[in-house]
């Protein structure tokens, strides 16, 4: 079976594209269960993936990259705006025309000897009005499995298409053609080579060379996030890398909450949260991306556009998360975590005693007292949200859920308090705008050095930053204070000067989360700082806890002379923007100097 369309552009679209890439066959996806298991299947068969133990992870693949695909490529990834003004000074540009007449030679029969596969999928719940459609065409039959987790996809899609019905075309290559009776490899790309490219005017993506998460599922960062996010202020709504979560009371009131974090700070933990705190729940709507759109109420609605979690597996267990462990015990795909004996997947912190002996995530024999880690770092598992045990009832709502505050947050070992709270919507604006996180992995340079992440939306902004800036100011002004989500700034890492963590973090965070609901309540007390409200003394629950005063009360503490010395930081980010920077948050600068004295 194959999907059917009417679509008259999708039609012609497939026939460019064919003639372009001269693919041996074309198929076009139903997002049937039969076939994925033959997908799934031709990968076994090719040595593209290891089908895991049926009983210990029922209808599970391993499947293990090239060494040099490992990643998002941030270096090739390119925003090919009409101007170079357009893309802003924190993406790298190409003029459109040229980097068509680059991709053309290399898309130029890239599709030999393999199949070219139509993926329709429908970001967010199929007929929502924060929905939207994208069809991609692509020559990996992992990129096909994975859409059809993290996407709804298949004849559903097309249903609602229809004959005139249109969409976002992402178009797809590993960059590996194969001769007559070449034979392939397991994971085939083209490392030299690669091209994530995006098309803001036309709302186009065009990537090449990757077979790997972001770079090749391009329903997620490029069109939910780089894509999105040109047509949300266009359209003036938020494209955003935010989990979305429900968080309910005791008494059994309900508020959902966004939260933008950069990487490394703990997101998707977040977001499927077990509250330490008696008769409080986390449910989760969304781990990673919200569409967010206000409502003829006035308040702003939030969709999670995807249907599936792409997680990083490292440090995944249930001690850190058991949510997210138990949504992925069948039904998902391990790209480059380690293989057990027994046919199950392995990654580092998984169980706290490490096994025996393991096949690593190149295929090779690994013990606890091998040099090397058996996974590799930016190992993921795909994994359908419906399968989360703690997903919302309403995370297919397609109205959406109404938000009541949006958290921004980082890594930050000292300066920075657990928590506080803006003081109106252009302040939350600026605390987004000045993101900052400590690095913690070699790869992303020195550790422990500071990067600045507005919004976590640098690799993510499909247009000048100094204008999304703008946009974000412009949303308050839709709507009123009252019905705006509130906004918060969290930090879980901050450390005593012996270098001990302050705050427990993990669970404990419900009792941040339970104070930022009761600030939106309006019953819990607040003191006002130079940098925002902090929890008054005892408005932070601390039942069942132990923790000193003395950690408490730096990890709440604002000291102003340690805050002057990050004005610098701020004005040398500020300066990027140049004169796309809002005045708003000029303002807002000028206004934390004066509060700092
Ligand atoms: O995800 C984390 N969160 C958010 C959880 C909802 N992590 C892991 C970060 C890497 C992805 C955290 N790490 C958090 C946190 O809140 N906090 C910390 C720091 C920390 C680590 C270990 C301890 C405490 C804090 N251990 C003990 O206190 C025993
Ligand atoms: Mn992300």
């Amino acid at each position: 079976m194959a999907g059917k369309t009417n679509n008259k552009k999708l039609m012609k679209w497939i026939d460019e594209i064919a003639a372009l890439c001269k693919p041996d066959g074309i198929h076009i996806c139903d997002g049937s269960q039969e076939e994925y298991d033959r997908l799934a299947q031709k990968m076994v068969d090719h040595g593209t993936a290891i089908r895991l133990n049926e009983k210990l992870r029922p209808n599970s693949f391993l499947v293990r990259s090239d060494v040099a695909d490992v990643a998002r490529v941030e270096g090739r990834t390119f925003i090919c705006a009409e101007t170079p003004e357009e893309a802003g000074p924190t993406n790298h540009w190409n003029d459109p025309a040229e980097m068509k007449s680059t991709l053309h030679p290399l898309f130029q029969g890239s599709m030999k000897g393999r199949t070219m596969y139509i993926i329709p999928f429908s970001m967010g719940p199929i007929g929502s009005p924060i929905s939207h459609i994208g069809i991609e065409i692509t020559d990996s039959e992992y990129v096909v499995n994975n859409m059809r987790i993290m996407t709804r996809m298949g004849q559903k899609v097309l249903d609602v298409l229809g004959a005139d019905g249109d969409f976002v075309q992402c178009l797809h290559s590993v960059g590996k053609p194969l001769e007559e009776d070449e034979p392939d490899v397991p994971w085939p790309c083209n490392a030299e080579n690669k091209y994530i490219t995006h098309f803001p005017q036309t709302k186009e993506i065009w990537s090449y060379g990757s077979g790997y998460g972001g770079n090749a599922l391009l329903g997620k960062k490029c069109f939910a996030l780089r894509i999105a996010s040109v047509m949300a202020r266009e359209e003036g709504w938020l494209a955003e890398h935010m989990l979305i979560l429900g968080l309910t009371s005791p008494e059994g009131e309900k508020k959902y909450i966004a939260a933008a974090f950069p990487s490394a700070c703990g997101k998707t933990n977040l977001a499927m949260l077990v509250p330490t705190i008696p008769g409080w729940k986390v449910e989760c709507v969304g781990d990673d991306i919200a569409w967010m759109k206000f409502g003829d109420d006035g308040r702003l609605y939030a969709i999670n556009p995807e249907a599936g979690f792409f997680g990083v597996a490292p440090g995944t267990s249930m001690n850190s998360n058991p949510n997210a462990l138990l949504s992925l015990t069948k039904n998902s795909i391990f790209t480059n975590v380690a293989l057990t004996p027994d046919g199950d997947v392995w990654w580092e912190e998984m169980t706290d005693a490490k096994p025996a002996k393991l096949t690593d995530w190149n295929g090779l024999d690994w013990t606890p007292a091998s040099e090397k880690k058996a996974a590799h770092p930016n190992a993921r598992f795909t994994a359908p949200a419906s399968q989360c045990p703690v997903i919302d009832p309403a995370w297919e709502d397609p109205k959406g859920v109404p938000i009541s505050a949006i958290l921004f947050g980082g890594r930050r070992s000292s300066v920075v308090p657990l928590i506080h709270e803006a003081f109106d919507w252009n302040h939350g604006v600026f605390l987004g705008s000045i993101m900052t996180s400590e690095t913690t992995s070699a790869a992303a340079g020195q550790v422990g050095k500071l990067r600045r992440d507005p919004f976590a939306m640098l690799p993510f902004c499909g247009y000048h930053m100094g204008d999304y800036f703008s946009h974000w100011i412009g949303i308050g002004k839709k709507s009123s204070p009252d019905k705006l989500p509130k906004i918060f700034y969290v930090n879980w890492f901050r450390k005593s000067p012996e270098g001990k963590w302050l705050w427990p973090g993990y669970g404990e965070n419900s009792r941040v989360l339970k104070w930022v609901f009761e600030r939106v309540s309006g019953t819990a007390q607040a003191e006002k700082t130079a940098i925002g409200n902090i929890p008054a003394k005892g408005s932070l629950t601390l039942d069942g806890m132990d923790i000193s005063p003395g950690f408490l009360e730096q990890l709440l503490s604002v000291n102003n002379e340690e805050w002057k010395n990050e004005l610098p930081g701020i004005e040398e980010h500020y300066e990027r923007f140049g004169d796309r920077l809002p005045k708003e948050l000029t303002e807002q600068l000028d206004a934390l100097k004066k509060r700092l004295g």
